[in-house]
């Protein structure tokens, strides 16, 4: 069962053993096949974009027992690793995004996290390990699970541009990041397993980008009572959900001390860089974090809205539409059996 395995990896005494644990850093494992890079994007394939290597030299899996579970390894330039966690800590944890903090009352009206943590002020030592999530675009509504229209701000452009760039390398077509969680883990920090179901539009992909210390990432079945596979997820690390995995129990039981510090090796070339003072700052938090970037779509491809179906229907556009939504909702029905 799920909670099993989960219980077992996130022991602390005695430890789990971690030999079972898939790592596609070590390829030569029989679990994961290659994968060929499947669209050119509209960037040029030899290009780094947003601190991703250029895309013909990235090298992708997929675990054949876990129909839809794509993987991609590390295909961040050092560089673009240093920018991704430096914008995670210094940008995406301040408004107008909402942080699990908001709640906390421990920010003044015009403090920043970043600013609190990085200035000398004496509540940084309490105020750095409290950071666990922060969302925009469609922000997940923790209690209800339940998106809407009026409880949403802008997706940041490099995360609308690296998402795309991702999709299309593994031929998902017309991927919008809608919604995301950046979720800030300590080294004693867990994610309960759980279903991403909130979307309305579970056919499209879910992709999750990964900096800092590693984890471990269980994946069970549909149904909480399944098996379930742990994956090792290190620095720039790419897990995408699509198809059949979309709807798979998963969680993080464990958070591991890196092996290997990505984001400190030497590379010349690159498209994106961060301010030298930051960047030591930031460095210094994801010694002991781990960050993921959450990404989904939420809305069907013919929706512009959560509240309203888009545009003005032709009888034969508005039959096909009914049609697909029986094809989808049948769909869920089997995939929820
Ligand atoms: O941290 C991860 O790798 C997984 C995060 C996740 O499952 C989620 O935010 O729904």
């Amino acid at each position: 069962m799920f909670k099993d395995y989960f219980k077992y990896y996130k022991r602390r005494n005695p430890p789990p053993e971690l030999e079972s644990v898939i790592d596609l850093s070590n390829s030569a494992s029989e679990q994961v096949r290659k994968l060929p890079v499947q669209c050119a994007t509209q960037y040029e394939t030899d290009k780094t974009i947003f601190g991703l290597k250029p895309i013909n030299s990235w090298e992708i899996f997929e675990l054949p027992h876990i129909p839809g579970l794509i993987f991609i390894r590390n295909p961040f330039t050092s560089s673009g690793q240093r920018y991704w966690i430096t914008r995670c800590f210094k940008d995406y944890s301040r408004k107008p995004n909402k942080l699990n903090i908001d709640v906390h009352d421990v920010l003044g009206e015009k403090e920043t996290w970043w600013d609190v943590c990085t200035k000398g002020d004496r509540r940084a030592a309490l105020l750095i390990p409290k950071l666990r999530w922060a969302t925009f675009g469609y922000h997940h509504n923790w209690d209800t699970k339940h998106y809407t229209e009026e409880n949403k701000i802008e997706m940041p452009i490099e995360v609308e541009e690296i998402t795309k760039v991702i999709a299309k390398a593994l031929g998902f077509d017309n991927f919008n990041a809608e919604a995301a969680i950046i979720n800030f883990y300590r080294m004693n920090s867990t994610l309960a397993g759980h279903v991403d179901h909130s979307e309305d539009n579970l056919d499209a992909p879910l992709i999750s980008v990964s900096f800092g210390q590693s984890a471990i990432f269980l994946i069970g079945g549909s149904k909480y009572e399944d098996p379930a596979h742990a994956l090792f997820i290190h620095s720039g690390d790419v897990v995408v959900m699509s198809g059949e995995s979309r709807l798979r129990y998963h969680g993080i039981p464990r958070i591991v001390r890196a092996c290997k510090t990505p984001w400190d090796d030497e590379e010349l070339r690159d498209d994106v860089l961060v301010d030298s003072k930051d960047w030591c700052t930031a460095k210094s938090f994801i010694s002991d974090a781990r960050i993921n970037i959450n990404v989904r779509r939420v809305l069907r491809p013919e929706q512009m809205t959560l509240t309203t179906c888009q545009p003005r229907r032709t009888w034969f556009s508005s039959r096909i539409s009914i049609f697909s939504s029986a094809i989808f909702t049948l769909n869920l029905v089997n995939k929820f059996k």
